[in-house]
């Protein structure tokens, strides 16, 4: 296939291909030109192998990207929460070899044995000669970021130019296309509910609108008065914008707001009904490119609850014990589509058991009503979602444990207004004087911040099987 952006570039070169929040735009053609212009400054210091990007969302952040496309490096996406720390273990496992990063986080690149260079350093240097690519390989791999199906840490998923291809393409097939649709962007592009838009931007010749960040005021207004016809969120910042709508209404021509990354709780769903906003409940991750199960506006109010059905391409099955669960029988959600994943980079036993049979197999438990819609009912694993961000009980616990006097450590995730889900610790030490203070204190200094336990708790012992595995599920109080 002739490169996504040279094409949309040839196809529609005045078309707005992303329009900022200080009033900038940036044409299709103009985004192009200086993708490949950034490609051959890029090209300088880095040849072969990954890069990393760490940025918030922002033009510099896209136009780096497609370079990236150009000079066919995989890009590997950084979380711009974490910290120091975690992004070395990320980049570690990603093997990545060169990090590009905005400005603001020029102080934490010393510490990182890789070597970085600014966006803004590169854009300044001066272009060598290099091959842009004219096409693109639907087979390689196009960008990685990191989540996990199953218990532990989280790994590198690789996704290819074919599947996000195909996941623009199901996604058009089931929203529908208008000729004046504007997507607006306030996910950060390091998940793939953000990037995903980049594609189906590139792709279908469609205005973005790209925020920095998500920011409830500046989405209220957008959505009011730029005509913006389609937005994502996660349920924490849907509900916000429901709170910020108080009474009002949003203009008629916006017609979708895609609703995924987690749960979607059934108050925050009966309210966007009363409030008659066009809420479209979806099912998707980073294994999947994005949507892979979205419930249609036909189906919206009559299946309430329900992420809907299997995009076209796509078919999903529910797995109980070995075979295929009947309808309304709760299992495991497998899936199979040409948006899935080929694997996480570098971990074949992860993949052996991802993947049997030619499924993947997600983690999640749902089950299929009498009608094929998909109710997404829990996750089999440990894993506790907060804000649309994962935390994983056991990378936490690693963390408490390496701290000196802990004996024992168990997380847990506990219900919470404002995110959905945070995690809870509870403790066991050697040693008395051991405080909550100074474990939260450690925890601050080795995690995100959206992971440091909400409370901690101090046992004499932790629920643990006959066989001494933790029981995180018994963990309360
Ligand atoms: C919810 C967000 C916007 C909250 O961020 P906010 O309000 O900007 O916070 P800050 O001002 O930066 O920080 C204030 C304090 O809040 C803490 N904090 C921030 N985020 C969280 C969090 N998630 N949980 C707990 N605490 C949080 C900060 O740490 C800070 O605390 P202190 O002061 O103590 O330092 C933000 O979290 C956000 O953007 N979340 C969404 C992330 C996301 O994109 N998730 C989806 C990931 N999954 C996928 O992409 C797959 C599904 C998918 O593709 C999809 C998803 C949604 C919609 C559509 C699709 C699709 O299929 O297309
Ligand atoms: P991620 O791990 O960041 O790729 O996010 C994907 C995960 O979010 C899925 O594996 C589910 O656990 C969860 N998720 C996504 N959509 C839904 C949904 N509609 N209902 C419940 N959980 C969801
Ligand atoms: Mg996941
Ligand atoms: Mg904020
Ligand atoms: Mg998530």
């Amino acid at each position: 296939m002739e490169h996504w952006l040279t094409k949309r570039a040839h196809l529609t070169p005045d078309l707005v291909a992303l329009e900022l929040s200080n009033d900038k735009t940036i044409t299709f053609a103009q985004l192009a030109e200086q993708a490949k212009d950034f490609a051959t400054k890029l090209y300088r210091v880095h040849q072969r192998g990954h890069i990393a990007i760490l940025s918030d969302n922002s033009l510099d952040l896209a136009i780096a990207f497609w370079a990236c496309t150009y000079i066919q490096v995989p890009v590997v996406f950084l979380n711009t929460r974490l910290t120091t720390r975690e992004w070395k273990r990320q980049c570690e496992d990603a093997d990545v070899q060169t990090i590009i990063f905005a400005d603001k986080y020029t102080d934490s690149m010393s510490s990182l044995p890789v070597p970085s260079y600014s966006i803004a350093s590169i854009r300044m240097s001066t272009s060598v000669e290099c091959p842009i690519a004219s096409q693109i390989n639907l087979d390689s791999i196009c960008s990685m970021m990191f989540t996990s199906g199953t218990t532990g840490r989280a790994k590198p998923v690789m996704q290819t130019f074919h599947n996000h291809w195909s996941s623009a393409v199901a996604s058009a097939l089931n929203l529908g296309l208008m000729p004046n649709d504007k997507w607006l962007l306030c996910l950060p592009l390091f998940h793939i509910g953000g990037l995903s838009t980049l594609f189906k931007s590139v792709i279908y010749g469609m205005s973005v609108y790209l925020l920095e960040r998500f920011d409830e005021e500046k989405v209220h207004h957008a959505i009011m008065e730029r005509k913006v016809t389609i937005i994502s969120v996660v349920a924490v910042t849907c509900s916000r914008l429901l709170e910020r709508l108080a009474d009002g209404h949003y203009p008629s021509a916006f017609r979708c707001m895609l609703l995924g990354g987690g749960p979607a709780p059934k108050p925050l769903l009966e309210k966007a009904k009363e409030k008659n906003v066009p809420i479209v409940q979806t099912y998707g991750m980073t294994e999947t490119s994005s949507q892979i199960v979205t419930l249609s506006e036909q189906d919206a109010l009559r299946k309430l609850g329900s992420a809907g059905k299997p995009l076209f391409s796509a078919s999903l099955q529910i797995e109980y014990d070995g075979s295929r669960a009947k309808a309304n029988q709760i299992g495991e959600i497998v899936v199979q589509g040409p948006m899935v994943t080929k694997g996480y980079y570098g971990r074949e036993e992860a993949n052996k058991e991802a993947f049997q049979q030619d499924w993947f197999h997600t983690g999640d438990l749902g089950y299929l009503d009498e009608e094929g819609f998909l109710f997404v009912v829990d996750r089999r694993n440990d894993l506790i979602i907060s804000g649309g961000e994962n935390v994983y009980p056991a990378e936490i616990e690693e963390v408490l444990l390496s701290y000196e006097g802990v004996k024992e450590a168990g997380v847990t995730g506990r219900e919470d207004n404002k995110w959905g889900q945070v995690p809870v610790a509870y403790v066991v030490t050697a040693d008395e004087n051991v405080t909550a203070e100074e474990l939260l204190l450690h925890c601050q200094e080795h995690l995100a911040s959206f992971k440091v336990p909400k409370e901690i708790h101090f046992r004499n012992q932790l629920p643990r099987n006959a066989t001494n595995k933790l029981q995180r599920h018994l963990l309360k109080g």
